[in-house]
Order: structure tokens, then sequence, then C-alpha cells
């Protein structure tokens, strides 16, 4: 039976964690470091199918992100259906043509030229789930009236982080792409007027030839100041 305090009037239950001793908390954090900086960003997916199960639990593990007033603003968009597919490609293109043809500024251009990115994404087609994560800028209640939601961006982003690390996780690649604008989505996936593409996802295992660019991350100094 789950042992539960009424504070307030509201139910809260305990909670507690497992703990480690210093040495063995030094290995975890340490080897959990080094895994996740075996995550890389790809573009060149295989078509393998994936079973749907494994889609339905990243997407759990990135719903367990915590967010603002616990209004959890998210919905994962899951894409598998080739039309659909096909379409989302070639409204991504387009715009992306238009980005890489006169949209983006030349410093940007000149910023993406290390990841030899491009106004094609066959990527689209090719990866055999696309997670599109729509943010709720505000909710509906049963009776269809708006109720607020809260630091949308941050929960949303905080979401797409777990899923990332889930797909990780998974032992299978993802890409973190923004086709721009990417409005067109709520038209094909015919989405209510509360929810905002956040983020494409495509989600697969990566090709057998599978490129990413030789970057390097930067070093903890650059990334942490201490006081
Ligand atoms: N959305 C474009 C351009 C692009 C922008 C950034 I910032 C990137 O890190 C990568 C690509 C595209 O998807 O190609």
């Amino acid at each position: 039976m789950k042992n539960i305090k009424l504070i307030n009037g509201f139910p809260f239950v305990q909670y507690s964690r497992d703990t480690y001793l210093a040495d063995e908390m030094l290995e975890r954090s340490a080897s959990f470091s080094k895994w996740m900086d075996t995550r890389r960003t790809c573009r060149d997916f295989s078509d393998k199918p994936i079973p749907k199960s494994v889609i339905e639990n990243i997407i759990s593990a990135a719903s367990t992100a915590p967010s603002g007033a616990h209004k959890q603003p998210w919905t994962f968009c899951v894409v598998s259906n080739p039309e659909i597919k096909k379409q989302i490609r070639a409204e991504a293109e387009k715009e992306e043509f238009e980005s890489y043809n006169g949209r983006m500024p030349e410093a940007w251009k000149k910023d993406l030229l290390p990841l030899q990115t491009d106004w094609k994404k066959e990527f689209l087609e090719i990866a055999p789930y696309l997670i599109i994560v729509f943010k709720k800028s505000y909710d509906l209640d049963g009776e269809g009236n708006k109720t607020n939601t809260y630091y949308a961006n941050e929960s949303c982003g905080l979401a797409c982080g777990f899923l990332l690390a889930a797909i990780h996780h998974a032992g299978l690649v993802a890409l973190t792409h923004t086709p721009s604008p990417m409005n067109f989505l709520c038209k094909i996936l015919d989405r209510p007027a509360n929810e905002k593409p956040f983020l494409l996802i495509p989600v697969g295992y990566a090709a057998d030839a599978c490129w990413v660019p030789d970057i390097q991350r930067k070093k903890l100094h650059e990334v942490s100041s201490w006081y």
C-alpha cells in the first residue's frame, strides 16, 4: 500500500533513492559521462525496422522529464507511414531550399560548413520513425476551456534531452532537425491550435556507413565556472 501524507490537502508520497559510496559514485558519474559522450547526431540512417514498443518506451522515458507546474506540455507524434514521411520530406525540403538559398545569412551557412548540411533531407524518408515533438503553449480542459502551461520551451527542451538519451540507451541514433519554418507539420499531422512544432527527430539504426563530423566538445573548464 502506498503511504500517502496530505500536505494542505494534497497527497504526497515518500521518496528515497539508492545512494552510493564516494568511490562508486565517482565511477558511475565518470562512466555515464563517457557513455553520453559516445552519442552523436547522425544524418545517415538505416531503413531497418524498429519494434514499435521500443519507440513507445523511448517516449515514455522522455515524458518523465520535469515540466513547469507538472503540466507536461508536449505531444510526441510518431510517423512511420511512408506517405506521410514523403509529404514531410517534400515540405521540409521546400522550406530548407529557400533557407539555404537566401533566407540564411552567410555567417550562419559558414558556421554550418563543418557539418556539411544542405537542403536535401533524404533521412526524413529513410529513418523508420520520425518523432515530431509538439509544444503546448496552452492546454484545453475537458470542456475545451484554455488552461495554462508554464515554461513550455524549457519543459519541451528537457523532454527532448531525455528523448535523445533514451534513444542512445536503446542503441539507436537520432537527428535533432529543425526545418524552418515548420508550421507545415501542424497541417500534415492535423494538430490542434494549441500545439506548435518544437523539434523533428528522425530515429533509427545508424547506416552501415555513417559519417559524422570530427568535431570536439568543449572542455569542462570552458563550459563551467566554479564559485
Ligand atoms: N535547419 C537547417 C539548418 C541547420 C541549422 C543548424 I543551427 C544546424 O545545427 C544544422 C542545420 C537544416 O536542418 O539543415
